[in-house]
């Protein structure tokens, strides 16, 4: 079988699963702790995951009374960017925020 061959029937395959098979989805969760302060997981939160104010206020406060709290459903490559960049920010204000990805 020729190279071009096997490749045809990659991208066939990839194809067909790209119109049976629906990606799966990555919650972002963000997790408590005593020190992050909470104007800077608003920022997170807006900036970020581009949550209006309202909201990201409401979900700092959940993560805060709960423990853990949902930001955002993505595919893995964005979930993980988004991951990267809430640790990469908060590392560099000195904040010890946790964030984790789940399949959901
Ligand atoms: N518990 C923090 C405080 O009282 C606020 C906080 C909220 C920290 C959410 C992390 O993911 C977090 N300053």
């Amino acid at each position: 079988m020729s190279q071009n061959q096997t490749r045809r029937d990659a991208e066939t395959d990839l194809l067909n699963r790209s119109k049976t098979t629906p990606p799966k989805r990555y919650g972002v969760y963000l997790l408590n702790d005593d020190y992050t302060t909470m104007d800077f997981v608003v920022e997170v939160l807006t900036g970020i995951f581009m949550l209006p104010e309202e909201r990201a206020v409401a979900v700092m406060l959940l993560v805060h009374h709960e423990g853990k709290g949902l930001c955002g459903v993505y595919t893995r490559d964005i979930a993980d960017t988004k991951q990267q960049q809430v640790l990469q920010r908060a590392r560099q204000e000195g904040h010890p925020l946790q964030c984790i990805v789940e399949e959901v």
